[in-house]
């Protein structure tokens, strides 16, 4: 399956802790229960969900639920799989198109790569896609959104640069709706520096969304670069307070073997990892499978 190879080298590092641990059957003992401790807390996952998955193990040790290191690593999966199952990765298709969908993230995140990845990816399900060019700090940023849609053959909104992001906005929610677009995909800024200006233009692009279709955004989706690790946790837990998000994209998976990040951002901060971006091709995204993910972090 493509996401269980694909996503594999990105899970070098955790995997190889793991396997430490796993490479020969043993029975179980005080000495090895502490080596998966020290193992748990090292393998990239997240200090609170290394803590809440030693704890399970230790007590299933106790009770004699588990004995050997292979009903061990059976039990560990079954434990991330069953969290990763409570993620709800789903996109929320509106009922009436069109659906909007706002990207976010600071700048060099993946952004703009992120939302040609993921208009290949309507477009090919059958959607009539639209993109919002709405950083317009920058020429080079709606150029670069233009020129993704002109290869994949999509329609953008676009300003000149320096102009009102919200402004863009507005006319792309009004083009979708008049143009009988399925699904728009708005591009924005991420100056992370100037942050509560950052923040109030964000919050005023979903403002007038809203003016046009109350519901909107349908999804708000934070980009994240997953070779800045904690960083972008960060980043993420930022977003989140001031303008609410609905998942995550992880990007550049392909360029860091920090993958086990997916389980901290969801269990520390409640945010399903919806897609994963592995190159920066079109077809280099791909929907999170969290069964997958799991046999991928197991694989020897
Ligand atoms: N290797 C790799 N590079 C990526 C990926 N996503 C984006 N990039 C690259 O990261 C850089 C910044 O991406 P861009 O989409 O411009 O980020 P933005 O500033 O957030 O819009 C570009 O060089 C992209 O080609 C990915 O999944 N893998
Ligand atoms: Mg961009």
């Amino acid at each position: 399956m493509a996401f269980f190879s694909r996503i594999k080298e990105g899970l070098r590092r955790t995997r190889d802790k793991l396997s430490s641990l796993f490479g020969i059957k043993r029975k179980l003992d005080d000495q090895v229960i502490e080596e998966m401790e020290e193992l748990l807390y090292s393998a990239d996952i997240g200090s609170d969900y290394a803590e809440q998955l030693f704890e399970k193990a230790r007590e299933a040790y106790e009770s004699k639920e588990i004995e050997n290191t292979d009903q061990l690593k059976d039990f560990l999966k079954d434990q991330m799989k069953e969290t990763l199952r409570m993620m709800d990765t789903s996109i929320n298709i509106a009922p009436q198109p069109p659906t909007v969908i706002l990207v976010v993230g600071v700048n060099g995140s993946g952004k703009t790569t992120s939302i040609a990845k993921l208009a290949k990816r309507f477009q090919d399900d059958g959607y009539k896609v639209l993109l919002g060019a709405c950083d317009t700090f920058r020429a080079a940023a709606i150029e670069q959104l233009q020129i993704w849609a002109e290869r994949l053959d999509i329609n953008t909104v676009k300003h000149q640069a320096g102009s009102d992001p919200a402004a863009v906005a507005y006319d792309a929610t009004e083009a979708a709706v008049s143009r009988g677009v399925d699904i728009l995909i708005i591009d924005t800024a991420g100056r992370l520096h100037t942050k509560e200006p950052l923040m109030r233009e964000l919050d005023k692009v979903v403002r007038v969304i809203k003016k046009k279709l109350p519901d909107a955004p349908h999804e708000t989706l934070i980009v994240l670069d997953a070779t800045t690790g904690q960083n972008a946790l960060n980043q993420a837990k930022t977003f989140k307070e001031v303008i609410g998000l609905d998942g995550v994209i992880l990007a550049k998976l392909d360029g860091t073997a920090k993958g086990g990040m997916v389980l901290p951002i969801f269990t520390q901060l409640n945010l399903p990892v919806k897609f994963i971006g592995l190159g920066e091709k079109a077809e280099d995204l791909e929907p999170f499978n969290g069964d997958a993910f799991v046999e991928a972090l197991f694989e020897e």
